[in-house]
């Protein structure tokens, strides 16, 4: 007997794990006997040495022999209800776990449902395997049931090659276990992302050699900064007038946070940061001046101008973050001095003129340049720490007492307010687009690194319905909390019933202010209407009855009728261990803009 029910039931040849007795073929031909197992019960097994714990997907005629496989091991397989919800859950998992999402789909339409989660994982350097199933190899080019071919044969692998690191179609069986090896080992070394591995079916059926998944994903030692540009940098900052350290989503997800405390402590230098780093330092800290570009905040956006050296770390200096670049906002480089580390070397001198470029781990790099930091003399910053806590504390005065506000519909503060008092500080808050992530970016605080999870590069509505699922299954004990729009919730609603049946109990919170709240208010700024952004019907605010929706799927679910009920709400919710939807009227405000985003200036309203 096996620990799960489905693994004592007898095949019909007798043998319950794909074995069999009997010829096989070598690659170059030659025949070989010994024992041989199918290649999708030994690919899963490899799964489960390796330590996947789950795969995420939806099924489909291509893959049923991996879920025969799935279904008889220990990897746990959480079925969606469409593959883009199934992409983001794993980009979730690997968010919060630290190891990479494992995305299984169909083909056809099956991947290229998945495309837009893999897109934005892959924008996130967030690391993951694929495995797709494809039409049978011997069919290629006949163009059978769902082969993508019209311009090449069995071609849909290539949809995913411009945002995939590596995209691999397994022509021959032999091949699967060292593709495989492959794809696990490419998908977190370097710059994270995700690779595909597309398996005809006929090929997951194959028989191996028992034993051919014999390689491991190498243990890869971090890429270090070379001694003599640590002394160059820790002089260049220890001697500069008024310093300043930028912070990406690489300082997080290298659990580099610490090393980049010390470093900025030892010398005294201001800490900003654009979306993904948010959370390399607590908030509060007071070295910390918080988020740059549109949506940041202004003494971020002033102190990074007026800076006279910048280290980049772990960041593209992307568009957002940087008020698309224009130096009258967010960064005026040159003048501004800049060196900058990233694990892309693609990544360097892109953007802006680069002083020092460093190919580098940021935990390595911040490591070393903290333990050279220490004890190092440096300019005198007087008042540095007094100009961080007034100019975050004269922006915050702006939206304060709407922390408390008992207006309703809430104000999207309130519901920041109720959020941050109810949701342990260990716990993740999972954002989409939209007020959402603007506002929790820019107003929320965190104190643990890795709990804000948010769609940055790629910026996907849809994200954050799915993608608390994974980060829930990889954290079990701690809460997990999706903050979204009703725009979001709406496009996946189908996350309640996955939960139910996978026993999620996540909470959603749903900002509802029947629109694409959003862009409504840009179509509004520079249009004076909101026509295609509004939910509307017969001409009138349509509004969705989202909590009856998640009760339909068996889910808890709490509309708010006043400001007040929101916290015992949350409460209640994260107590319940029940997945739960609280639907909150909110007024459609928007966030506050002090940097700059140049589309601005690309509006024009004609007749
Ligand atoms: C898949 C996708 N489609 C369109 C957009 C453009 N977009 C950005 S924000 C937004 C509105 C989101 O609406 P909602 O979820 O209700 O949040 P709100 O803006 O009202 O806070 C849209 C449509 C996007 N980012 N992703």
């Amino acid at each position: 007997m096996t620990d799960h029910p489905a693994q004592d039931a007898k095949s019909a040849n007798g043998r319950d794990d794909g074995r069999s007795i009997g010829t096989l073929t070598q690659e170059n031909g030659a025949a070989i006997s010994g024992e041989a197992r199918i290649a999708a019960y030994q690919l899963v097994d490899y799964l489960e040495r390796i330590g996947v714990e789950v795969v995420f997907g939806l099924c489909g005629h291509t893959i049923i022999a991996l879920l025969d496989a799935l279904g008889k091991s220990r990897v746990r397989f959480v079925s969606t209800r469409h593959e883009q919800v199934a992409a983001h859950a794993a980009d979730g998992y690997a968010r919060a776990s630290g190891k990479p999402g494992v995305l299984m789909t169909h083909l056809g339409p099956g991947l290229t449902n998945a495309t837009t989660g893999v897109a934005n994982a892959a924008l996130d350097s967030i690391p993951m395997v694929v495995i797709a199933g494809d039409i049978p190899s011997y069919y290629y080019g006949r163009h059978p049931h769902q082969e993508v071919n019209l311009h090449k044969d069995a071609d849909q692998y290539d949809i995913y090659r411009p945002f995939c690191k590596r995209v691999y179609r397994v022509d021959r069986v032999a091949d699967l276990p060292r593709i495989v090896e492959r794809a696990f080992h490419l998908c977190k070394t370097g710059r994270p992302g995700p690779v595909l591995v597309d398996v005809p079916m006929d090929i997951l059926s194959a028989d191996l050699p028992v034993g051919s998944f014999q390689k491991e994903p190498p243990p890869v030692a971090a890429s270090t900064i070379d001694p003599s540009a640590v002394a160059r940098i820790i002089d260049t900052l220890a001697s500069a007038e008024r310093p300043l350290i930028y912070v990406g989503g690489g300082v997080i997800s290298a659990h580099a946070t610490r090393a980049l405390a010390s470093l900025a402590e030892a010398l005294e230098i201001p800490v900003a940061h654009t979306l993904m780093g948010k959370g390399c330092l607590p908030d509060g800290h007071p070295l910390l001046i918080g988020q740059t570009g549109f949506w940041g905040v202004p003494i971020a956006n002033e102190m990074c101008r007026a800076a006279d050296v910048i280290l980049a770390v772990g960041t593209r200096l992307a568009e957002a973050n940087s008020s698309s670049w224009n130096p009258e906002f967010t960064f005026s480089i040159p003048p501004t001095r800049l060196i900058h580390i990233d694990i892309d070397a693609a990544e360097l001198g892109r953007n802006y003129p680069t002083e020092l470029g460093v190919v580098a781990d940021a935990q390595s790099a911040l490591s070393a340049l903290a333990a050279e930091a220490q004890g190092k003399s440096h300019r005198a910053r007087p008042g540095l720490r007094k100009k961080i806590a007034d100019g975050l504390a004269s922006f915050a005065a702006n939206w304060k007492s709407e922390w408390d506000s008992d207006q309703f519909p809430l104000r999207p503060e309130r519901i920041l307010g109720e959020l941050r008092k109810a949701v342990p500080e260990d716990g993740f808050i999972v954002t989409d687009v939209g007020w959402n992530k603007n506002g929790v970016a820019q107003q929320f605080r965190f104190t643990i690194p890795g709990t804000f999870i948010t769609p940055s590069g790629l910026a996907t509505m849809g994200f954050g319905p799915a993608a608390v699922l994974g980060v829930k299954v990889a954290q079990p004990n701690r809460a997990a909390v999706a903050l979204i729009g009703d725009g979001a919730f709406s496009s996946n609603m189908s996350v309640v019933a996955t939960a139910m049946e996978a026993e999620i109990p996540a909470v959603w919170v749903v900002m509802d202010n029947s629109a694409y709240g959003t862009i409504a208010g840009l179509e509004e700024m520079h249009y004076g209407w909101s026509f295609g952004c509004l939910f509307e019907s017969k001409g009138k605010p349509y509004s969705v009855d989202y909590a009856a929706v998640a009760r339909a799927c068996g889910a808890q679910g709490i509309a708010i009728k006043a400001a007040s009920e929101l916290g015992p709400a949350l409460k209640q919710a994260l107590a319940s261990n029940v997945p739960t939807v609280i639907q909150v009227p909110m007024e459609n405000a928007p966030t506050p803009t002090p940097g700059y985003w140049n589309i601005m200036d690309i509006y024009r309203k004609g007749q």
